[in-house]
């Protein structure tokens, strides 16, 4: 399996790197690591396995990170109303096209690559298109698909695919971004507070 020490940090070489496409049909190397790259953030996001191994719940890694310097990346988060759970495993992801307004998470960005606590934020296009091979890890099917993301999702799609281009997210930042509006995270609802009848 895969832990933090698998995870190259800010600083090494490989991070700066365009990382080469995947050639196609796949390898059992890198079926198997894009495997390993999915286990790793299902890992992180177990309390148990994470605590254990001292992993951080990922929600997206790109291959670099792990010092492969090839074209793919896994995503395991849902988006910002918590209602559909977007797992990809893409190859050879390409931005086909993007909105013009621009959005970025309120609190900044982090990343599994860089240590340091960072002020700032970080402009992603609201919305993408993104052209990709889709690795079904469960029937090994590669497919060749589009698909259209916008908010968080895209969000981390963009930071990953920066990571294939040797682009951190500290390497843009700013302290605002002319007309861009955040993703909102919609706060989580309480229950509403049973009381108990007693007698008067
Ligand atoms: C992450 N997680 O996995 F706003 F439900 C980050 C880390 C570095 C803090 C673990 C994260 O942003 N979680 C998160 C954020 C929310 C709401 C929520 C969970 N990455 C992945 C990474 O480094 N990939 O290369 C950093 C993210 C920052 C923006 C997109 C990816
Ligand atoms: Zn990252």
């Amino acid at each position: 399996m895969l832990t933090m020490k698998d995870v190259i940090r800010e600083g090494h070489p490989t991070l700066a790197l365009k990382s080469k496409e995947v050639e196609l049909p796949l390898t059992n190397i890198d079926k198997e690591t894009l495997k390993l790259m999915m286990e790793f953030l299902d890992n992180g996001q177990d309390p148990e396995i994470c605590e254990e191994y001292d992993l951080r719940p990922g929600v997206g890694l790109a291959a670099p990170q792990i010092n492969i310097s090839k074209r793919m990346v896994v995503v395991n988060t849902y988006d910002e109303s918590g209602d559909k759970l977007y797992k990809l495993l893409l190859v050879n992801p390409k931005i086909m096209s993007h909105s013009i307004m621009k959005t970025y998470l309120p609190g900044g960005e982090g990343c599994l690559s860089v240590d340091r606590e960072v002020e700032g934020i970080t402009p992603r296009h609201k919305k993408i298109t993104v052209k990709s091979y889709f690795y079904n890890h469960v029937t090994e099917e590669l497919t060749l698909g589009t698909i259209k993301v916008s908010g968080y999702i895209s969000i981390v799609i963009q930071h990953e695919i920066d990571h294939l281009n040797g682009i951190l997210f500290v390497d843009k930042l700013f302290e605002n971004i002319e007309g861009a509006e955040p993703v909102v995270f919609p706060e989580p609802e309480f229950e509403e507070e049973i009381i108990e009848e007693r007698d008067l």
